[in-house]
């Protein structure tokens, strides 16, 4: 399966993706090529609308203390949904599909998830820290919605402006 990256402003990232019903082939042959194209791109966190899947799956790997990404720590979260939440904390967030500008985003600081893995068996997990805020990023995507939505009006319209100079010089390499 050859999969890329959908980049802002692409309407395709505006989608709200549909639950996952099948846990074939389709979706595992899915997620098994999300991962290494995730850590390829130097990411660690995908959702599958990113590569043009618009579904509710996602894929995260926090890299540990030594900022390594052991395969062991890849978590496949499928039709997720937060069924508790608390606290606040903010984060300089980024984004593959807005390649090369990070801004702070406020999230929960706290979670708890129920979802479904690759196979359709319902997890629990409880999230703080990093995985948290990865888990808030990763579900926007599947309403469509964007880390750059989330700044105020002055920092959205500095985004944009930077962001169209970064295109134009992109287009001359
Ligand atoms: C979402 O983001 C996230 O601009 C995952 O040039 C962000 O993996 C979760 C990346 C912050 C928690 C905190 C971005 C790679 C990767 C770039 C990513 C880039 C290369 C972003
Ligand atoms: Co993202």
């Amino acid at each position: 399966m050859n999969l890329s990256i959908v980049e802002y402003p692409d309407k395709r990232l505006r989608e709200i993706s549909q639950e996952v019903s099948s846990f074939d082939a389709d979706l595992h042959r899915l997620l098994d090529a999300m991962y290494p194209l995730m850590i390829e791109t130097n990411g660690i966190g995908l959702a599958a609308i990113q590569v043009a899947h618009p579904i509710r799956a996602l894929i995260l790997n926090i890299p540990n203390e030594e900022g390594e990404q052991p395969d062991e720590n890849l978590l496949e979260i499928i039709n997720p949904v937060i069924t508790h939440k608390e606290g606040e904390t903010v984060y300089q967030e980024g984004c593959l599909s807005v390649p090369k500008f990070y801004e702070d985003v406020s999230r929960y600081e706290r979670l708890i998830l129920n979802y479904q893995d690759r196979d359709g068996n319902t997890q629990t997990l409880e999230a703080d820290g990093l995985l948290s805020i990865a888990i808030q990023h990763e579900m926007d995507h599947l309403e469509g919605i964007l880390f750059i939505d989330k700044l105020s009006y002055s920092r959205r319209k500095k985004f944009e402006k930077e962001y169209k100079r970064m295109q134009k010089e992109r287009k001359k390499v």
